[in-house]
């Protein structure tokens, strides 16, 4: 199966606009996602309520049957004096919650990443540093939770937390390099955990330079597809199936900062092994 980035989910923000937004196209800052399990999206904006930006927010619309939203509920919470307020985030039912807890960080911080559950801060585990991208609706270890991946495009750092039974987050199986992450998730290997396949950029030694990667969910060691020195070189990754057979074969796209795209395309055999194959 392959799954898009973000979730599906779509909702009119204001009855005069009359338009519709994925969470992709959500503001930053705005998290969309059905709260309240009444079928509809709700919209969590996450903010702060002092200028000294110690006093955090959580400002909630639930989702109107005929389409608006509702009034808003304001949620204040702290952290402590240490922590920026958390400007992104995701909406993940941890562990065995039946309503969406939000995961959340904030872009200029890096304290670690935070949960609030019913808007209020619960625990604080690992994070990267001045995260930019928080994404969920991935299951890496295939246990029905969703997972979280977060990447700085500070530090070209990405991890992936997992949702434990517990209801906590642990540092998952995938580690990588990734400036602005471009990635596909599948099941390249067939083995139920869902992988990644990265356009990995590793700015610092060791492993420094471009290269198109799949990095499992089941921790086994990662398959780089190609790689580079010139990190003028952009790559962007994508999955197809070549042979019809439904799993999930990979093409990545290398650009040169002047020249012509070239595309290069990778047979999977099942089992996440790769070998360059001419193109459909
Ligand atoms: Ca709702
Ligand atoms: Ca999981
Ligand atoms: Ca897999």
């Amino acid at each position: 199966m392959l799954v898009a980035l973000g979730t599906t989910l779509t909702l009119s923000p204001t009855a005069a606009s009359g338009a519709t937004v994925s969470p992709r196209d959500a503001p930053f800052g705005t998290i969309i996602a059905d709260l309240n399990n009444d079928g509809i999206p709700d919209q969590a904006t996450l903010g702060h309520t002092d200028s000294a930006d110690t006093q955090c927010s959580v400002t909630v619309r639930y989702g109107q049957a005929d389409g608006t939203l509702g009034t808003p509920n304001v949620h204040p919470y702290t952290l402590g004096p240490q922590h920026l307020c958390p400007d992104e985030g995701v909406a993940v039912k941890l562990g065995h919650h039946k309503r969406p807890d939000l995961v959340v960080a904030a872009s200029f911080d890096e304290n670690g990443t935070t949960v609030l559950t019913n808007f209020e801060p619960v625990a604080t585990y690992p994070g990267v540093i001045q995260p930019q991208l928080i994404r969920t609706g991935v299951d890496f270890n295939n246990d029905g939770r969703q997972d979280v991946i977060e990447a700085s495009f500070q530090t070209s750092d990405l991890i992936t937390l997992l949702n434990t039974k517990q209801g906590t987050l642990v540092l998952g199986p995938i580690h990588a390099c990734a400036f602005r992450p471009q990635y596909v998730i599948a099941d390249f290997d067939q083995d139920g955990n869902q992988d990644m396949l990265l356009s990995d950029f590793c700015a610092a030694p060791p492993g420094i330079g471009l290269s198109a990667k799949v990095l499992f969910g089941n921790g086994q060691p990662p398959a780089t597809l190609i790689s580079t020195q010139d990190t003028s070189m952009q790559y962007t990754v994508f999955a197809i199936d070549l042979n019809y057979d439904g799993v999930p074969d990979a093409g990545v796209i290398a650009t040169p900062f002047r020249g012509t795209p070239t595309v290069s395309y990778f047979r999977n055999d099942g089992h996440g092994h790769f070998t360059p194959t001419a193109g459909p």
